[in-house]
């Protein structure tokens, strides 16, 4: 089939345009959109999802409030009406007495300290929800952002030390090598991270893809140090890159080892992986990492993830 069609004031002639060709392209763009529609209604009924939790759980706490104060002011009423009966006695059993109220008064002495405890959540609670819109589209409820991430990389690389590194702990030993998955959350600024450090051992790598659901960020570990396997280490981040549950996902590398005499500096990896090609279509960034030197530099990649969050 042969078509021509008129673009201002130039005639392009399109040569062998199969009507296929145009309803394939329809489609792939009907595809996307739909995609993109399933994606938003999702995530649409998982934010209200939260909200009927939120409102839920803020009414249960109130409910309890309600009786908390209801079981103290019939104590209180108790204790009055108990001190008004000794004072109505005679003489010498008020004397007798006096253990008894100062017993009773003490009781309402700790309730008050209790309630003088309290803080100004519970005395005006917020009847706000605060929501935080991340820039993923994600909704927050309550000031912290929750991020599902997954650590990857060759094994050996320092995913494990890295991952103690950025929640303060120094190790006294070498970490073993990882079998299976580690997980810890941890609080940074207003983030709630989710790490998953999973080993990097040949044999467990097909098991990687079981991590990957619901992954907001990844962080790959390379060691610089290891010339001979920046090969290997490429190819598993170019797989990374295509699969389709991580689409999204942010991505952190963190040039390890650069305490190490002829490692790879940062730039140098770029180079060598190729990074701008290879991750030219997502949100990126590479960190460089020693634990020996600079283990504070670890927190500078999650400053990053920060920063791409909100
Ligand atoms: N010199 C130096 N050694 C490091 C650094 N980071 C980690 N290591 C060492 O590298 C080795 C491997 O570290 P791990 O954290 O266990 O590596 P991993 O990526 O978790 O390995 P798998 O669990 O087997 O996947 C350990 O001996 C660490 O002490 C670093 O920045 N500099
Ligand atoms: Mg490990």
């Amino acid at each position: 089939m042969q078509k021509k069609c008129k673009y201002k004031n130039s005639e392009i002639v399109i040569e062998e345009l199969e009507g296929w060709a145009i309803e394939d392209a329809r489609r792939r763009v009907r595809y996307h959109f739909e995609e993109l529609r399933a994606v938003l209604a999702e995530q649409e009924k998982t934010a209200m999802a939260y909200i009927e939790t939120e409102t839920r759980g803020r009414l249960c706490a109130l409910r309890q409030q309600q009786k908390d104060l209801t079981t103290t002011r019939s104590h209180v009423a108790g204790v009055c009406i108990q001190c008004e009966s000794i004072l109505d006695s005679e003489d010498w059993k008020l004397l007798s007495s006096s253990e008894k109220v100062k017993e009773v008064l003490a009781t309402l002495e700790q309730q008050q300290q209790h309630y003088g405890q309290l803080g100004p959540d519970f005395l005006s609670p917020e009847s706000s929800i605060p929501i935080i819109f991340s820039r993923d589209n994600r909704i927050h409820i309550g000031t912290k952002i929750d991020m599902r991430v997954v650590i990857l990389g060759l094994d050996g690389a320092g995913k494990t030390s890295i991952l103690s590194a950025m929640r303060g702990v120094t190790l006294s030993s070498p970490p073993i090598p990882t079998i299976g998955f580690n997980v810890e959350s941890l609080e940074y600024m207003n983030l709630v991270f989710t790490l998953w450090d999973v080993s990097g051992h040949q044999k467990f790598r097909p098991l990687w893809k079981h991590y990957y659901h619901n992954t907001q960020a990844v962080i790959f570990v390379v060691d610089a140090s290891d010339r001979s396997r920046f090969e290997e280490a490429q190819n598993e981040l170019s797989k990374i890159l295509y699969e389709r549950e991580l689409k999204d996902a942010l991505l952190l590398i963190y040039a390890n080892k650069q305490d190490i005499a002829g490692c790879a500096s940062v730039e140098e990896l770029v180079d060598i992986f190729g990074l701008h090609k290879l991750c030219c279509a997502r949100v990126w960034h590479i960190q460089g990492s020693s634990l020996v030197s600079n283990a504070s530099g670890t927190l500078q990649g999650l400053d990053w993830l920060l920063t791409q969050c909100v």
